[in-house]
């Protein structure tokens, strides 16, 4: 099983769409395993955007990050990396597919409500920056034969 780092941004909790974009998440079948509301400071958005820090744009992304709440977790699950990333869509709202949650809720390339890790590597980092090792539980429901075929648990 993997995990990957999901964090609803600042416009996600401004616009009310927690539960909407959770919702999508956990009926997926994902299995949430970490949470906090946490404000994000200059140096831990530098760190988890280290490969922006010189782009044009980075002010303004601190900026918006900065600017309110966000809501960070860890969800486990059956390629869960790669799956969360086509659930969020493409990063421009503009571009992303309709069905995606960018795709259907944001017209943005930067307030694009979502951030989800883009590889098992990045996954491993982000979750590093977020979640000390105690605050991911370990639990399971037993309705995996719900979700899942017996080879594939
Ligand atoms: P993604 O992995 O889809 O979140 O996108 P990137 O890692 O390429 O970019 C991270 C964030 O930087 C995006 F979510 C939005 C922001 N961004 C901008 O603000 N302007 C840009 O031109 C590109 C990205």
């Amino acid at each position: 099983m993997q995990r990957t780092l999901v964090l609803l941004k600042p416009d996600c909790l401004e616009r009310r769409l927690v539960g909407t974009v959770l919702a999508r998440l956990e009926r997926k079948g994902f299995q949430i395993v970490a949470m906090k509301l946490l404000q994000v400071t200059e140096e831990l958005a530098s760190r988890h955007y280290a490969e922006h820090l010189e782009k044009p744009f980075y002010p303004q992304l601190l900026a918006y990050i900065t600017s309110d709440p966000v809501l960070a977790m860890v969800l486990e699950g059956r390629e869960v990396i790669a799956t969360v990333r086509k659930l969020v869509g493409a990063t421009n709202g503009i571009l992303a597919e309709p069905g995606t949650i960018r795709g259907d809720f944001s017209t943005s390339g930067q307030r694009n409500l979502v951030h989800a890790s883009d590889s098992a590597a990045s996954a491993e980092r982000e979750i590093g920056i977020f979640f000390r090792p105690e605050e991911i539980l370990t639990w399971k429901t037993d309705d995996s034969s719900l979700y899942l075929a017996e080879h594939e648990k």
